[in-house]
């Protein structure tokens, strides 16, 4: 059976688009392997199929002999979800192949891109046409928007322009028997039964395989200031985060909060990035203000809400970048935590969102607990606090090996934590997923009847379990 599948793969999408372990000098270890080296599988064959056309044939065949697919965009996922498990039995279906810009519509706002456009260029592709594609994260020179509406991703904009979901209009999607939904309308409005769009996004590739998107196009902002602020506390960034959202409205485009450890490790391991304002606060917030009118306009508003933060002592010291490359460096200096992160060793990461007014009392009451049960460990504590939305992330205590830690600990800390995040009314994933990382969880903190619903819609569109199984659900 499986050298006929193969066979079959090799006539859709071309030999040298289907890769096997048996042949000579190939690595499939940049697909088979997760962005944080967690787990590594083992694929039957990565496919590339080239159009949508290519795409539903393989899963036709695929489903003809009961073969699991993994889709893959850029392999940057946080959570497991997109690399094939080890049993050697599962294809992994990568898209990178499918990168095309098939249209833009600058009267509709709207660009219509397939699966495996890097997010780094769809955005370069909006701005050539004149406008904005908003959704902007620090894997954007290699995740993918197929990848990006797999996990509905976040990032640091959403506070202004909403997740990856609100960004997008129509889908194009492979379902599990192969059927091609051609749903790329781009229509602001259509009530016409279930949301099935919207179904798709999140879904983590376990209900369809997107093969394209039309995404929502915006204005570019006349202005876009950056200020780094020191503040005193998380009280006092939840109080400037008030004050930003009533002095800058929907100039409010960014806001990121980073606590000194997580900074100490950007200065650790990247010196050269200069992390300004650290040593001397526990927090520091990153704030953008972009203006429809002009820079001076711009200006003027944000140093007034400095000003009037300062007053009122919920910032004690602030810069504002004097142009583009100053702003781009302070945005790199935030985007760097993940890989400064990296450098020390493995850690347990928490992607969790809170109601924004409980967030200070959540992490008083969360650090003094981990404290108190796992003495040592060290709070990598950052994120996009604009959204209610943390990367708590528990880090071994100074010099233990981050693997054996984890080993000792990692389900004990995500059991506490998740707790926590429970009692505080909150997600146990914002904006990462839940892939095979985070599937056993779910049922202990997923409202039983959501959960249920989520098996059964599962198992209407793919009652054979093909599509990436034991991701979000558990295997049964
Ligand atoms: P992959 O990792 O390839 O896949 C992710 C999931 O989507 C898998 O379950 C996969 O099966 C599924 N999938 C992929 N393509 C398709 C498709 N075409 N159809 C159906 N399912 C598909 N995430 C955030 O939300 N916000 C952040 O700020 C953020 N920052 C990050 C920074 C770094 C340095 C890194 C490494 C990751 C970050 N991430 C962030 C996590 C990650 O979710 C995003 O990078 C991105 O959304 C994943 O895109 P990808 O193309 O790499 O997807
Ligand atoms: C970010 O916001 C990403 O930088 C990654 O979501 C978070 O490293 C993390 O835990
Ligand atoms: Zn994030």
């Amino acid at each position: 059976m499986t050298p006929l599948l193969l066979d079959q793969l090799r006539h859709i999408c071309g030999p040298a688009n289907v890769l096997t372990h048996d042949a000579p000098a190939t690595d499939l270890s940049p697909w088979e392997q997760d962005w944080r080296k967690r787990v590594t599988g083992r694929a039957l064959a990565v496919v590339r199929p080239g159009n949508t056309a290519e795409v539903a044939a393989v899963v036709k065949a695929c489903a003809a002999t009961g073969t699991a697919i993994v889709p893959q965009g850029g392999n940057t996922g946080l959570v497991v979800g997109g690399v094939p498990d080890n049993s050697g039995t599962q294809i992994l279906l990568s898209l990178t192949r499918m990168n095309a810009v098939r249209a833009v519509d600058p009267a509709n706002l709207t660009i219509t891109v397939e699966a495996g456009c890097v997010l780094q260029n769809l955005q370069a592709a909006a701005e050539n046409a004149g406008f904005l594609f908003p959704l902007s994260l620090g894997a954007e020179g290699s995740c993918t928007i197929g990848g990006n509406l797999g996990t509905n991703a976040g990032g640091t904009q959403v506070v202004r322009y909403g997740n990856t979901r609100e960004l997008c209009l129509g889908l194009e999607v492979v379902t599990a028997q192969g059927d091609i939904w051609h749903g790329l309308s781009g229509l602001r409005k259509d009530n016409t039964g279930y949301d099935l769009r919207n179904l798709m996004i999140g879904s983590e590739g376990t209900l369809g395989i997107i093969t394209a998107a039309t995404m929502k196009l915006y204005p570019q902002p006349a202005a876009q200031l950056t200020a780094w602020a020191a503040v005193p506390s998380m009280e006092a960034a939840v109080q400037l985060l008030g004050l930003a959202h009533q002095r800058l409205g929907p100039g409010l485009t960014g806001f990121e909060v980073m606590g000194q450890f997580a900074l100490s490790l950007v200065d650790k391991h990247y010196p050269q990035l200069r992390v300004p304002l650290w040593q001397d606060t526990p927090w520091c917030v990153l704030l953008e203000n972009s203006d429809s009118e002009n820079e001076q306009h711009a200006r003027s508003q944000f140093e007034g809400l400095l000003e009037a933060a300062m007053d009122s002592g919920c910032v004690s010291d602030a810069v504002v970048a004097e142009n583009l490359s100053q702003a781009k460096g302070l945005w790199h200096i935030r985007e760097t935590i993940t890989l400064a992160q990296a450098q020390e060793g493995l850690n347990i990461k928490h992607d969790i969102s809170i109601p924004v007014s409980r967030i200070p009392d959540f992490v008083a009451e969360t650090d003094a607990l981990l404290a108190r049960e796992v003495p040592g460990v060290r709070m990598v504590d950052f994120g996009h606090l604009g959204d209610g939305n943390l990367h708590y992330n528990v880090q071994a205590p100074e010099g233990v090996d981050g693997k054996a830690f984890l080993r000792e600990n990692e389900d004990k800390v995500n059991t506490l934590v998740f707790d926590q995040v429970k009692r505080f009314d909150g997600s146990i994933s914002a904006e990462h997923g839940v892939g095979e990382l985070k599937a056993g969880k779910l049922p202990l903190y997923k409202d039983p009847t959501a959960l249920a619903m989520m098996r059964a819609v599962k198992q209407a569109l793919d009652p054979q379990n093909l599509l990436n199984p034991g991701r979000v659900l558990p295997l049964p």
